[in-house]
């Protein structure tokens, strides 16, 4: 009896002090939909003193790498016309498009990010481009807000005027936490 108690107090310490993976709270998120308007995931944005973390949980995507870009009108409504409405790159100096490119970047320039073979895609972006309320590079939720916008092909992060990204195949509005 007093064995069992041990045991079940050192399993109750073990479960209590094993490290775990603690997720903490988003400062913006981005619900992202399809050219059909079907949901497939989402991109979560978290404000840090030195920029902006990004984290992409997307699926049903075609595999391969892609692109992915924070465009600068808050608007995916026009799924079923590729989402253009959400305009070009988030982009206030009239840079370059590119992270390699002389003349550039522009603010809503990322590294690319791999889906796999099932369609899915997990990924963490850092920029010190852009953030949010603007404190940190360009403002992302300016007046017409932001999309995050993801394309079908990878960014080669030199080309005019979105690095031979193609076309716009996902798509979601950053919208603040409350
Ligand atoms: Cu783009």
């Amino acid at each position: 009896m007093k064995r069992q108690v041990l045991i079940s107090t050192l399993i109750f310490a073990v479960i209590c002090t094993a490290p775990a993976w603690a997720e903490h709270p988003a400062d913006a998120v981005a619900k992202l939909i399809n050219n059909a308007g079907e949901e497939i995931g989402e991109v979560k944005f978290f404000s840090g003193p030195a920029g902006t973390l990004v984290r992409l949980d997307a699926r049903e995507l075609p595999p391969g790498p892609k692109a992915i870009h924070l465009h600068a009108v808050g608007t995916c409504d026009d799924h079923d016309h590729g989402f253009t409405d959400s305009g070009g790159h988030i982009n206030p100096d009239d840079n370059q498009h590119g992270l390699l490119n002389p003349e550039g970047p522009g603010a809503g320039d990322l590294p690319n990010f791999r889906v796999d073979e099932f369609g899915y895609a997990w990924a963490e972006f850092f920029t010190s481009l852009a953030s949010l309320d603007g404190s940190v590079g360009a403002r992302i939720l300016d007046e017409d807000g932001a999309a995050v916008v993801i394309h079908e092909n990878p960014d080669d992060h030199m080309s005019q005027p979105i690095g031979g990204a193609g076309a716009r195949i996902a798509c979601g509005v950053v919208e603040a936490s409350d």
